[in-house]
């Protein structure tokens, strides 16, 4: 778990395939640039970068037809098995597990890569404007980064347990270890799959009604009452307001203020119970330089914070 003099295991995934804007995968060398691994290494963290983060553009098959409506299935599979692959070796050494995306659809990797190491101890506090918990059967656009959790909790019908996603251990994740905070735009079949598995769930209106200090502690109650079981953070910066980041694929007004995402953090970061941090669909292509410039560096802020960076 989060320690002094821990290393930090990262994994830097260009890819886009999840859904249908270029530039989001540059999200993780425009961090990058802009100094985060120098940024960790400050604080005192050793550093390993996973390597060969040039691969993910190469793995587009030849032939990626639809599978229903899902779009880039065996694209998508790929990159995202690769990242497990990456994500459990930096566990399996007792690296804090930090993944730069890349769309959010890669957290099916990232997932399968802790959990593989954590087994179903494992508590994810999922932070994002968007469920994400689509099954191929549900999702209307066929954007796979709109559907992760679906695959990791075990609730997808034949296609998705199907290839090429066979190779996921559906379930790997416990229902009642997942918990949402920042939530504002969900889909009809959504909402339905929240209410009938009873996954733990806080929208922008519980943030404003309890405030964020009260939400997280709830949050972390529902999944880790006593604070022992490692946690996987999985950050979709789009759970950010507009206003505070602008440069990302899907927008949705109404969203966290800076303060309450790195809130958010920093109470994660003092929990030490973080083993696993993504911090996905930062698209450096969409608006202008200064839209990007805040949205990467706001990025670059949440991991350091998440990684226990303090105020005082
Ligand atoms: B993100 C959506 F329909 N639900 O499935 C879908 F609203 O990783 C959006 O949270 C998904 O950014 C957003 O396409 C995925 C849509
Ligand atoms: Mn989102
Ligand atoms: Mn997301
Ligand atoms: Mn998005």
């Amino acid at each position: 778990f989060l320690k002094q003099g821990s290393t930090v295991g990262i994994t830097c995934v260009p890819f886009s395939g999840g859904q249908p804007k270029g530039g989001v995968d540059d999200g993780p060398v425009e961090m990058v640039r802009f100094g985060i691994l120098d940024q960790l290494q400050g604080m005192g963290f050793k550093v390993e970068l996973s390597a060969g983060m040039d691969k993910y553009k190469t793995m587009k098959p030849a032939s990626d037809p639809p599978i229903g409506t899902l779009k880039n299935a065996r694209y998508v599979s790929a990159a995202a098995k690769r990242v497990s692959e990456q994500v459990r070796e930096h566990c399996e050494a007792g690296r804090i597990a930090v993944t730069l995306g890349g769309d959010h659809s890669i957290a099916m990797g990232t997932l399968v890569g802790s959990t593989s190491v954590y087994g179903d101890d494992l508590c994810v506090i999922w932070v994002d404007a968007h469920t994400d918990i689509n099954t191929p059967e549900t999702t209307e656009s066929g954007n796979l980064h709109g559907c992760p959790l679906s695959y990791i909790l075990g609730l997808c019908g034949e296609i998705g347990r199907d290839q090429p996603f066979a190779w996921v251990p559906s379930g790997c994740v416990r229902k009642d270890r997942l918990v949402y905070i920042g939530l504002r735009d969900v889909d009809a079949a959504e909402k339905v799959i929240l209410r009938k598995h009873g996954i733990k769930a806080f929208s922008m209106h519980d943030v404003d009604k309890h405030g964020i200090g009260r939400i997280v502690e709830m949050a972390m109650d529902h999944v880790n009452k006593d604070r022992t079981l490692p946690v996987h953070m999985s950050f979709d910066v789009d759970a950010l307001d507009p206003s505070v980041a602008p440069a990302t694929g899907t927008p949705v007004r109404g969203g966290l203020t800076f303060r309450e995402g790195h809130y958010i953090c920093e109470a994660v970061a003092e929990s030490g119970c973080l083993v696993a941090l993504d911090l996905v669909e930062v698209n450096p292509k969409l608006g202008d330089p200064e839209s990007l410039r805040q949205t990467v560096a706001v990025g670059c802020s949440l991991v350091r914070c998440s990684l226990g960076e303090r105020l005082l």
